[in-house]
């Protein structure tokens, strides 16, 4: 076993802008990663300022605090990894994304790949799955990037999985999603993502105000992260 302690050791600046924790994915998991059904969900807060202005549309500032927050969850992910192989497990790292041309050739139908962080993180205990299919964490709420290992055996006891929605009657992120993305339905992991919110619209969204905003072919928007009320710095309990 390695304790929560061994793990938040090795991200710079420690349990202040991180969350991790752990879960088992036995039976939930895609066969390509069947082998390793033992996770660390590592979380890494978004910056408040950044993401307060992002309430109307993505900005520069945005597109690249979020490409350095996968450059710092890809260091992270690798250190953790190092660190549980030294203690004789097999593990493997999933990166927090992965460019259009590495995902399988039905992405476009689907639009889904073959692992979920945002359930990994639910198994955890970490928090809940939003109205418009945000991971909402209790600490930072949506303002996060999460990124995971994969172990072969139990590396420390799993948190308490999370199996519904807390987001109450709050809707602010259906509200003010400019592509009407979210039908506004409470998730419970018994509903499948497509019934509460269509990642093609969001995606085609996304993608026009990255290239008139900011001018990148990326799906970039994060109105929805930026607008919810939970983990706000200064904001209220919903
Ligand atoms: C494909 C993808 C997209 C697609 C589709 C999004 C979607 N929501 O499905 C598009 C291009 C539209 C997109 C857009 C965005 N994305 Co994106 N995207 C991904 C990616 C690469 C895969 C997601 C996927 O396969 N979804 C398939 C569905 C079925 O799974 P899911 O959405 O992950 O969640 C479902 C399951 O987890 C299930 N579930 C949860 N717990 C449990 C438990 C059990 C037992 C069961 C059975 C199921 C279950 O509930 C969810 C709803 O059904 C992930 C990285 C990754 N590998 O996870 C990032 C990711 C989801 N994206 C992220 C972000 C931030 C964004 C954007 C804000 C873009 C931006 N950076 O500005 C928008 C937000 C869109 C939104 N509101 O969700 C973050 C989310 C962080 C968070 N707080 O939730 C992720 C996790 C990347 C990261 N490393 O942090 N994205
Ligand atoms: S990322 Fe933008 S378009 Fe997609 S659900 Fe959130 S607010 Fe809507
Ligand atoms: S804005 Fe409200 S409805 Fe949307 S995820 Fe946050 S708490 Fe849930």
């Amino acid at each position: 076993m390695i304790a929560h302690a061994d793990i938040t050791a090795l991200l710079p600046g420690g349990e202040g802008d991180w969350i991790v924790g752990f879960a088992d994915l036995g039976g939930l998991l895609h066969e390509r990663f069947a082998g390793h059904p033992f996770a660390i969900v590592i979380g890494r807060r978004l910056d408040d300022a950044i993401m307060d202005d992002v309430a109307d549309g993505p900005v520069r500032a945005y597109y690249d605090h979020y490409r350095d927050i996968n450059r710092r969850l890809s260091d992270a992910v690798r250190a953790v990894a190092d660190r549980v192989r030294r203690d004789g497990f097999d593990c493997r790292s999933v990166e927090p994304t992965v460019l259009d041309e590495q995902v399988a050739a039905d992405y476009m139908e689907t639009m889904r790949l073959d692992f979920s962080h945002k359930m990994a993180a639910t198994r955890a205990g970490l928090g809940w799955i939003g109205k418009t299919d945000l991971f909402v964490s209790e600490r930072f709420g949506p303002r996060l990037r999460l990124a995971t290992v994969l172990a072969d055996r139990e590396v420390a006891p799993a948190g308490t999985p999370v199996t519904v929605s807390r987001c109450g009657a709050c809707a602010l992120c259906v509200e003010r999603c400019p592509a009407k993305a979210a039908t506004g339905k409470l998730w419970r992991i018994t509903v499948d993502r497509d019934e509460f919110y269509d990642p093609w619209k969001c995606r085609e969204k996304c993608r026009e105000l990255a290239r008139t905003r900011i001018g990148v072919n990326e799906s970039i928007c994060g109105i929805c992260v930026s607008v919810c009320p939970v983990g706000r710095a200064g904001a209220g309990a919903i």
